[in-house]
């Protein structure tokens, strides 16, 4: 039976022992945001209700193309990624869900679900997995998977992906998400339009079998593996594969598979524009797909994004849903740490997004006032919003410092103890 690592008492505890000074600075940021007409406890309310979710192939440490080091009390498979995921959520409030990876997270449904419950957590978007080979499978996807141009191994591939539905209807999943690594790494190697009929006819397939109340998100990558073509290459091909297929398709946005200096949060306007931004895989990057942590390099581009969010939510666009997920590899932190703090700057980027005063700015627009334009993001933006973010963790049984009380707690050293230092159980070198 699964139960909870971190006590109740030892987040009360840490919490008593910050409480006085965090009190003070809500009530002086209250007072700062009073004078620009905002109201504090309004905006921890919209905070305190935002969530995201894990990836479960995030608590492993991930790896390189090169080495991958593993860490101390590594999730041994599933169950051990689920008693990670829940300590997160018990310390932040802000990930009551997870999103699984199969093949590496295949196990019996019910037990998941049991498992998952018993540590007060759902689940998120299922994801397939057609980029890499498992053990007992009949046909490679060496040369793609989707896309490939022979029909046994396609069908293998549209199977997978109906395997992944049928788990995720026995644990509450409500999507699926599609990433392949199908591309090519010459020039001739392979038919671009052949190649993105062939993707399209699969996914087809899959889509007819998609529950009413389910969405399928596609995930489009400039490269890797394939490095010089892929079939799902950037959000205009995404675009086209989720108006070809209907609805419940949408796309998702994850924000390290761009081109270094794409516009990211226009991309997510125009998605939204258009009604087919599905959700986000968040991390950070400064050269490619480096999935590192949200927030740690380009903070302003993931307020931006959240500023489109925000615009779209004030405008009142209709059936607005968008999927909140982390898309992380860890490799030199612990990474339970990286994922409380990839929370938290994703909340940050919220509750800046929130304080824009969107009056204001849309005057400036009209005025064509770029400089006073500008200022107005950057005055959100300048706002350290860190006692907003604490309130809400606290009014929800979180802890004020959650790095700091979970460092306190010693579960890593414990598990530490209980987890043989081995292989991480699956999600690795991507
Ligand atoms: C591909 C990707 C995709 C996979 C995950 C492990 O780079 O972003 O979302 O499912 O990494
Ligand atoms: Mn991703
Ligand atoms: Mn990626």
């Amino acid at each position: 039976m699964a139960e909870l690592h971190i006590s109740g008492e030892l987040i009360a505890s840490h919490n008593d022992t910050l409480l006085g000074a965090h009190k003070s600075d809500y009530e002086a940021l209250g007072a700062q945001l009073a004078r620009r007409n905002i109201d504090i406890d309004a905006i921890t309310e919209k905070v305190a209700g935002f969530f995201v979710a894990l990836p479960s192939w995030g608590v492993g440490t991930g790896g390189t193309r090169f080495a991958r080091f593993p860490g101390l009390g590594e999730p041994r498979g599933i169950f051990d990624k689920l008693d990670d995921c829940a300590v997160i959520q018990q310390l932040t409030r802000t990930t009551p869900t997870v999103s699984l990876h199969i093949p590496w997270d295949k196990a019996d449904p019910k037990r998941l679900k049991t498992h998952a419950q018993a540590l007060g957590l759902g689940f998120d978007a299922m994801n397939s997995n057609t980029f890499s080979d498992a053990p007992d499978q009949a046909h490679s996807y060496k040369f793609g998977s989707l896309s490939h141009v022979d029909a046994a191994t396609r069908a293998q591939a549209i199977e997978h992906n109906l395997e992944c539905i049928e788990i995720g209807r026995a644990i509450g999943s409500k999507a699926l998400t599609v990433w392949i690594g199908d591309g090519s790494n010459f020039p001739g190697q392979s038919n671009f339009a052949r190649s993105f009929e062939r993707y399209l006819a699969s996914m087809a397939e899959i889509y007819k079998a998609l529950p009413d109340d389910w969405r399928i998100f596609s995930e489009h990558k400039m490269y890797e593996p394939a490095f010089y073509s892929t079939v799902v290459q950037d959000w205009g091909t995404n675009y086209l594969i989720a108006q070809t297929l209907g609805p419940k398709a949408l796309c998702l946005v994850d924000l390290g598979h761009h081109a270094p200096n794409t516009n990211i949060e226009m991309i997510v306007s125009r998605l939204i524009q258009f009604k087919k931004l599905g959700g986000f895989h968040f991390n950070d990057s400064k050269y490619g797909d480096d999935d590192l942590d949200a927030g740690s390099i380009d903070p302003y581009r993931l307020f931006l994004v959240f500023n489109e969010l925000v615009d779209a939510q004030d405008r009142g666009v209709e059936d607005f849903n968008p999927a909140h997920m982390i898309d992380q590899s860890h490799n030199v932190t612990d990474p339970i740490e990286s994922l409380i703090s990839s929370a938290n700057e994703i909340r940050r980027a919220y509750a800046q997004a929130l304080l824009v005063e969107r009056s204001a700015l849309s005057a400036y627009q009209d005025e064509n006032d770029a400089l006073m334009a500008s200022d107005a993001l950057k005055r959100a933006y300048r706002t350290d919003v860190e006692p907003i973010l604490a309130e809400a963790r606290r009014r929800s049984g979180g802890a004020i410092d959650p790095i700091a009380t979970y460092r306190s707690s010693g579960y890593r050293r414990l598990i530490g103890k209980e987890r043989p230092l081995a292989m991480a159980g699956g999600g690795g070198i991507i």
